[in-house]
Parts: structure tokens; sequence; C-alpha cells
């Protein structure tokens, strides 16, 4: 387990993955409204606003800058997957792993693919495919959506009706790993407000933030930024060697 930062006073990480665990999902998705402070989405927005070139695009260095790396990727390093952690860094194989990269090939996230959704804006369902280690780590900035969650059909066509729906708050973090990234496509609608939000229909709503401010059933979406923090299993040494951002094509 990678030491913890200080943590700011406003943030109070759960015991483990496991306490936060979106019990009505297929092993395994997290959810942790409150990941990051203002202060420090702020902070990270500032980064991300000033160039184009930062939007979209897949920030392949090694090490990731400081304001990529500081909180987040520290913070996620030091929460265990379960309160039985061993404490020991590489795991036991038994689910005890020290945290939710304990088991990756670099052992921590390496790539931060950064996208920036205004209302109206989504992306097509899909999978993220071999790539990269199963684990997927989404911090949310600026606005709440919902990441809707897909299944293919017996003849292998998507069935257009989500089977669940993650809503995400600013400062959260989700992570999703398991049969939900392998088994199931994940998308976001290109929708002004999410609609019909509920105890009933959001997976996680039991650990939103403040689940009373979609009590109408309604978000009404303004943009949101997204980092999405995963380990890229190869690694090119040409790619290392073009520089540290690439945009996405
Ligand atoms: O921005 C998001 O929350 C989702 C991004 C996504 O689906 C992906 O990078 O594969």
């Amino acid at each position: 387990m990678d030491p913890p930062d200080s943590l700011p006073s406003q943030i109070k990480l759960p015991s483990s993955l496991e306490a936060v665990r979106i019990a009505s999902l297929p092993r395994a998705a997290y959810y942790i409204a409150d990941f990051i402070t203002e202060e420090e989405e702020e902070a990270i927005l500032h980064k991300t606003w000033p160039s184009d070139l930062v939007k979209d695009t897949l920030v392949d260095a090694r090490p990731l800058p400081d304001w990529l790396e500081k909180p987040v990727v520290s913070r996620l390093l030091s929460i265990p997957i379960s309160d039985a952690a061993d404490g020991h860094g590489g795991g036991d194989g038994d689910g005890h792993e020290s945290h939710i990269f304990a088991r990756s090939p670099h052992g921590r996230p390496n790539h931060v693919l950064i996208n920036e959704y205004p209302p109206n804006t989504g992306i097509m369902p899909h999978k993220d495919g071999a790539a990269y280690y199963p684990v997927v780590c989404t911090v949310s900035l600026g606005s709440s959506l919902c990441l809707n969650v897909y299944k293919s059909k017996e003849d292998g066509a998507l069935d257009p009706a989500p089977v669940w729906r993650i809503l995400q708050e600013p400062r959260s973090l989700l992570i999703t790993t398991g049969d939900l990234y392998s088994e199931y496509l994940h998308g976001i609608e290109p929708i002004a407000a999410d609609v019909d939000l509920s105890e009933q229909t959001i997976a996680n709503w039991g650990l939103l933030r403040d689940p009373s401010s979609f009590e109408n059933g309604l978000n009404q979406r303004q943009t949101r930024t997204s980092l999405t923090y995963r380990d890229v299993l190869k690694v090119s040494k040409l790619g290392s060697k073009l520089g540290p951002l690439f945009k996405r094509v």
C-alpha cells in the first residue's frame, strides 16, 4: 500500500473498497462520493482548461504529471480492497490485495484519459478491451451524469435498454472491475438531463453524497469532465519517446 498523503479534513475515505461496493451490481464496482475536495476539483479543472491539447487526451507520461498523480493516485492506492488486507503490498491472491492495482502489471495506473461532456454529449456503449488491466477508475468533475451499463443479447446485438445506471456526482470516484469490465458494455447517453432517478433505478443510490438533490428524479446536466485512470498493459517504447501527451483518436 502506498503511504497516504495527508488527507484534507473534509475527506473521510472508507476503511476499504468493500465498504463502498455497489451491492446491486455484479462484482465488482465501488463508488466513493467524496473522493476529492472542491478545492482539488477546482485545481484539476484549472489544469484542463487552458489548453485544447489536454481535452480528450491520453496522458502517457511516466510518471504521470503531479496534478494527475496527487491527490488521485496516491489516495486511490491507500485504500485496501477489503478490511482483511494484509498490508504487504503484493496481495495474497485471496481478494485481500492491498489496493485495487496491486496485481496489475505496473502496480498503478499509467494512463489517464480526460473527457469532457457538455450537455447532450455522450459516449457510445462499448467495452474497453484487452489493452488495459481490467480495472477502471473514473473521477468526475464539474457535474453529475449517469453511466449506463448494457449487455449483449443472445444473438450478440446490443440490448439498447441499460441493465443498470450508475449516477456519478462531481468529486466522486467510480471503480469498475471484473464482469462489469469484461462481460458488459458501458456508455453515456447524449442527453441534456438524466431522468427517472430514484432508489429503484440507480444502482449506487445508497452511496450518493446527496440523493436529496435528485429527489425530483432529474439531473440537469452541466459540463462534466472525467479523468479515467487505467493501467495499459503494453507500453510501446516509441510512445514514450514521442512525449507525454497524445491526442485521442
Ligand atoms: O468518461 C467516462 O466516464 C467514460 C469514459 C469511457 O467510457 C472510456 O474511457 O472507456
